[in-house]
Order: structure tokens, then sequence, then C-alpha cells
């Protein structure tokens, strides 16, 4: 088991669901960690807890991945000693609406691409010089089932976990022989805050999603993803699709 101790990790959207759940995680192995989102009252809470549990330390950072030069302006800001940043979790993500591509909203379709896309591009490019520099790092990436199967309603979401699938296949390629790692999650049902930002607030519909059924939850996926990092350095798990037991395929799901 690879020891990640005193190592510095940088998760993004850490401020809810699998992000939280994945730093909580971390720490307890013992490593520091850079955590962001847009609400920084949660990042700050959260690595308030962090601090005073694990007794790691937490640079927290407010940042919208959508926006280019504030990633730029944040990567280059960090202080020497956290610089190292040998796992870096590219997980702020989001969906927004369940509509019929007749009935799409462009703004909904824009967001998310530009989190789920190019917010993630952003921040790789800005970590992965940092990795070469430090001779080592691991890239986990985090898609969805929706990256390898498309739902009615699913279409722009769908596409952009389709597109996050092949730049994890294709970083993978283009850092092969370097000494980074590319691996993704791609988790099933999960309820986190996911459905709540999706339908906009509206709880109840977010409710139906999860009904009568047990889903995954944030701590699942972060155990995945702890398992994908703490492998010797010479193995990489590339892929791990999780779905809840009564999850069989994006749209085959059993409720009681
Ligand atoms: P949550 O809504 O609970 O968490 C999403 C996180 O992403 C929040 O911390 C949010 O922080 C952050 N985020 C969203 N937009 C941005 C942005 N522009 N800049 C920075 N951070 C942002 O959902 P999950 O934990 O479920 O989602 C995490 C990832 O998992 C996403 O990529 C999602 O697509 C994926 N996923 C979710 C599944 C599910 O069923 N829940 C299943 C498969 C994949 P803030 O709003 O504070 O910026
Ligand atoms: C989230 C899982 O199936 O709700 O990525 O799109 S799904």
């Amino acid at each position: 088991m690879k020891k990640l101790k005193g190592k510095i990790a940088f998760v993004t959207g850490a401020s809810s669901g699998f992000g939280e759940a994945t730093a909580l995680r971390l720490a307890k192995l013992g490593m520091n960690l850079i955590i962001c989102a847009r609400r920084i009252d949660r990042i700050k809470k959260l690595a308030t807890e962090i601090k005073k549990k694990y007794k790691v330390k937490v640079l927290s950072l407010q940042l919208d991945v959508r926006k280019q030069k504030d990633v730029v302006k944040a990567v280059k800001s960090l202080p020497k000693d956290w610089r190292a940043i040998e796992v870096l979790i590219n997980n702020a993500g989001l969906s927004r609406g369940l509509n019929k591509i007749q009935d799409g909203v462009l703004l909904d379709w824009e967001e998310m691409i530009d989190t789920n896309v190019k917010g993630l591009l952003y921040v790789s490019k800005e970590v992965i010089p940092l990795m070469l520099e430090n001779g080592s790092g691991h890239i986990v990436n985090v898609g969805s089932i929706a990256g390898h199967e498309v739902y009615v309603a699913g279409n722009v979401y769908c596409a952009s976990k389709h597109a996050v699938d092949a730049l994890t296949k294709g970083m993978r390629m283009d850092l092969n022989g370097t000494p980074i790692k590319v691996s993704t999650v791609d988790p099933g049902l999960a309820e986190t805050e996911f459905s709540i930002v999706r339908f906009r607030g509206d709880d109840k519909r977010a409710k139906t999603v999860y009904n009568g059924l047990i889903p995954l939850y944030a701590d699942d996926v972060a155990d995945a993803i702890e398992y994908i990092i703490t492998r010797k350095d010479s193995v990489n798990i590339a892929e791990i699709i999780i779905l809840p037991k009564c999850q069989a395929s994006a749209a085959v799901v059993s409720r009681s």
C-alpha cells in the first residue's frame, strides 16, 4: 500500500458530496490538503474540522473551476511548500436540468460543459507541470456511469461525462512514460446534493430520484478513490465503475 502521509492532495468540489468525503478520507491517511469550491464558508468549516480531527495541514481556496484565469492564479500563487501536489481529485461537477434535447436550456448546457469538461482541463493543465516537476503524481477524474451510457434527457450531462472518460484515457496515454498515473472513478446513483443542484433546489423532486432504493453515499465513492490512490506505485487502477446494488445500468434500477 502506497504511503501518502505528509503528501499533498488537491481536491476540487470539496464543499459537498464526494469531494468532502474524499477530503476527510485523505486527511485520515495523513495527507495535507488543498480543498476548493465556490462556497468558501463550507470549505473553511471543513478545513477547521479536518485540522482538528486529523492534525494535518489544510489550505482553503475559493475557486470557480470555470474561470481559467482564476485557476491559473490560484495554482501559481500556492506557497512553495504546497506545490508538490501528489494527488489531484478532479471532482467539481454538476448537472443542470433533465430536459429532452428539444427542450434544452442553453445556459444549463454551457454550465455543465464549462464545469465538467473545461474546468477539469483548466485545473489539470496547471497541476500536471507541478507533478512533472515533482517527479510523481496521480490524477483521479470523477466521471460517471453517464460517461459510459446515455439515458433519456441526460443528453448534455452524459456528453460531458463521456468527455471526461475520453480525457481520462487521453491523459493516461499522453502521460504514459512520465511518473503520473491517471485514473477515473465512475459512480452510478449516489445521494449527495447532486439532484438538488440538478433540479435547482427542488428538494422534493430530488428526493424522488432515490425513492425506494439504497443509493451510493459519498463515502462509498471516497472509499473507491482511497483504494485507487493507495495501490503500490507500479499499479494503476485505471477505472472503477461503482454502482449501488439496486442499479444494473444507468436506467435499469430496481425500487421497492
Ligand atoms: P454535490 O453537488 O454534492 O457536489 C458537487 C461539488 O462540485 C460541490 O462541492 C460544488 O461546490 C462543486 N462545484 C460545482 N461547480 C463548481 C465550480 N464551477 N467550481 C468549483 N466547484 C464546483 O455532488 P456530487 O458530490 O455528487 O458530485 C461530485 C462529482 O461527482 C460531479 O462531478 C458529478 O458529476 C459526479 N457524479 C455524481 C453522481 C451522483 O449521483 N451524485 C454520480 C456520478 C458522478 P460549490 O457549489 O461550492 O462550488
Ligand atoms: C450522475 C449519475 O445517472 O444520475 O452522474 O447521471 S446519473
